[in-house]
């Protein structure tokens, strides 16, 4: 189901863990079940009318926050204590959401033909073909399949680990990472996320790819069924299969989404390539020839991040110039001994300077912020309004670390589009489109400048240098242009899984393929059918699309472009901060209030004058670098 802003995971039953602001466990309380789901409309005349139409809306609007605020709390309760019993109610109040959108979904194709319906009407009569990224087959048996198989995959990564046998070049980080009371002696993947991201030496750093991957080898049959069954339930509402269903939820067809896709990479590889290039030859300085190929792909283990999706973590062998004011926000969060509230707190400070509303003290009540020790969570991060009327909510592993400074901004992004459009109809309590609810965050984020973070105690020294400008914007594109490749070829393996084009007999082989092709990585051990890569990412498990971060990706140097101008900012982008600009934020505010509620084009033009994606603002951001990068790579053989 949708409603957890990153996540399609299902959801569930309002019982309120945390109702008077608990922050323990919450156990599934059993709590009565809902009325069975009742046809919410009136029969369909044969001619329906407009007012057959309003009144339609209004009862689908009333029907699916009966079972939305089912299932998201029971969703959000699986995903804090992830268990078989809590597995098994989220599934129920999955399947029962699944039921009537299979119902309604039909019914709302028909009303839509109405000639002359109110504007705000046929919005959500199109949107409520796409209130799903799951749609279920008929047949009741396989419906019930299908959400038990979503919850299962989704909790199976939760609960993921790899164990090492004895002694292993890992053994150093089983002792500082695993409680010396735990009986078996298990890393999980904020674990190996953080080994990938500080350990240097070549076999343990493949140790902890390789113990991550192999353990998705489980998900595999799972996965397999699971795309029979969703292509089947994407099929019953009109679409050929799950990818064209996600796609064409653009306000244009599937087809010209695709292409537009295309077009926006195809503007930024050359960049991207350069990158690439830079980095594989100061990856080869340090861990020599053998491991690191001349024109080939860049063994995916090297480049701090388990996906090889952000390369920042590799900042000590990829930092430009040596000696310019530390960057190394992480260092002193840790010397000022900060926890994680405090890491929360401070992205909010900065929505709040904006202009923007405190969070409610529920927010502080019930979120999650630290991995528990005594349960299996989903740690992987989210933003939640558990019942669609502002009951905001994070649930996320904080590490006290630059990175999670960062995603904590971006979680609170989701959380204060879900406050900002909580009073509208629920089929308009989303995003303009997925894109725009993964981009806001960051769009904040981009103004963490270092004279922002200067102010906030974090670093000592703004870089004025030309050679401490280039570490600044190394240090962003690192961030945000090594992740446009992943952003985009994660769907385009979905998408080739979905249309038949791949066949379970290939799954690996074409996972690694686009992802030498698009990205430029290797695998750093052998890979065979037996392994399921792909659902080493969470969002597959989780069946959350993942194109709505390339698009963020580009999206958020537009809405930052846009803000800056409000905020009065002159010079080059990449010096704009709009921290603490009301100006920003009020035109911010504006666009969150209209949620879904116009294409979103239109939310676009409000915020930035344009009705289009446009790689113009990133490429013009990250130009000075592009520049040097160019010069760095001259005598290079770029490409792989
Ligand atoms: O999944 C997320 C967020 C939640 S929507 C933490 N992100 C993607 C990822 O982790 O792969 C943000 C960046 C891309
Ligand atoms: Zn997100």
């Amino acid at each position: 189901m949708r409603r957890l802003a990153l996540i399609s995971a299902p959801f569930v039953l309002a019982v309120a863990c945390g109702g008077g602001g608990a922050t323990g466990p919450c156990p599934a309380a059993p709590v009565a079940p809902p009325p069975a789901p009742v046809a919410s409309a009136a029969p369909v005349a044969k001619a329906p009318t407009v007012d057959d139409a309003v009144r339609f809306v209004a009862e689908v609007d009333k029907e699916l926050r009966r079972l939305w605020t089912w299932g998201s709390p029971a969703s959000w309760v699986k995903q804090n204590f992830i268990t078989d019993d809590t597995n098994a109610l989220s599934a129920d109040a999955e399947e029962a959401n699944m039921a009537y959108l299979g119902k309604v979904i039909p019914e709302a194709a028909r009303y839509r033909k109405i000639p002359g319906l109110p504007p705000d009407v046929l919005r959500q009569l199109e949107l409520l073909e796409h209130a799903t990224s799951l749609p279920a087959p008929d047949d009741a048996k396989k419906r019930a399949d299908l959400a038990k198989l979503s919850v299962e995959m989704d909790s199976m990564y939760g609960a993921a680990k790899y164990c090492p046998k004895a002694d292993t070049r890992l053994t150093k980080w089983v002792k500082k990472l695993v409680d010396p009371k735990a009986k078996e002696k298990c890393l999980t993947i904020d674990d190996l996320s953080k080994i990938i991201a500080e350990e240097r030496d070549e076999a343990a750093l493949r140790e902890a790819w390789g113990g991550w991957h192999d353990a998705a080898r489980p998900m595999r049959p799972m996965w397999e069924r699971f795309v029979v069954l969703a292509n089947e339930g994407a099929r019953t509402i009109g679409y050929p299969d799950l990818g064209k269903l996600w796609n064409s939820g653009f306000d244009m067809t599937a087809e010209a989404f695709e292409q537009d896709v295309e077009r926006l990479w195809s503007e930024l590889k050359p960049l991207y390539d350069q990158l690439h290039c830079y980095a594989r030859a100061r990856l080869r300085g340090k861990y020599g020839k053998d491991v690191v190929k001349d024109h080939a792909p860049i063994p995916a283990h090297l480049l701090g991040n388990m996906w090889a999706q952000d390369w920042a973590n590799a900042w000590d062998v990829l930092e430009p110039y040596k000696g310019q004011p530390s960057l190394d926000v992480t260092k002193v969060m840790k010397a000022k001994k900060w926890d994680e509230r405090k890491v929360v707190a401070t992205a909010e400070g900065f929505f709040v300077g904006l202009g923007l509303d405190p969070l409610p003290k529920t927010f502080w009540e019930r979120s999650l912020f630290e991995k528990p020790k005594d349960r299996e969570v989903v740690c992987h991060a989210s933003a939640w309004d558990v019942i669609f009327s502002d009951d905001l909510r994070v649930k996320m592993c904080v590490q006290i670390t630059e990175e999670d400074l960062l995603t904590a901004h971006h979680e609170l992004g989701h959380v204060y589009y879900f406050h900002y459009y909580h009073q509208l109809p629920i089929l308009l309590q989303e995003g303009a489109n997925k894109g725009f609810h993964e981009g806001i965050g960051d769009t904040l984020a981009l103004s963490v400048t270092p004279a922002y973070l200067k102010e906030l105690g974090l670093i000592a020294k703004v870089p004025d240098s030309e050679k401490g400008e280039i570490n600044v914007l190394m240090r962003m594109a690192l961030q945000k242009i090594s992740f446009m490749p992943f952003g985009k070829l994660v769907d385009q393996w979905r998408w080739q899984v979905f249309s038949g084009q791949t066949p379970p007999s290939k799954y690996v082989e074409a996972w690694w393929a686009l992802r030498t092709k698009v990205q430029g990585v290797s695998p750093p051990a052998p890979r065979s059918e037996q392994d399921f890569d792909p659902g080493a990412k969470y969002h597959v498990p989780a069946n959350t699309s993942y194109t709505r971060y390339f698009l963020a990706g580009v999206y958020q140097f537009q809405f930052h472009r846009a803000l800056c101008a409000a905020a009065g900012h002159e010079g080059p982008l990449h010096t704009c901060s709009i921290a603490g600009s009301k100006a920003a934020g009020d035109k911010l505010r504006a666009m969150l209030q209209m949620g879904a509620s116009k294409p979103w084009p239109e939310a676009m033009k409000a915020l930035t004058g344009q009705d289009k994606a446009d790689a113009t603002a990133i490429l013009d951001y990250f130009a000075p670098l592009q520049k040097w990068l160019k010069e760095q790579n001259a005598k290079e053989q770029c490409g792989w």
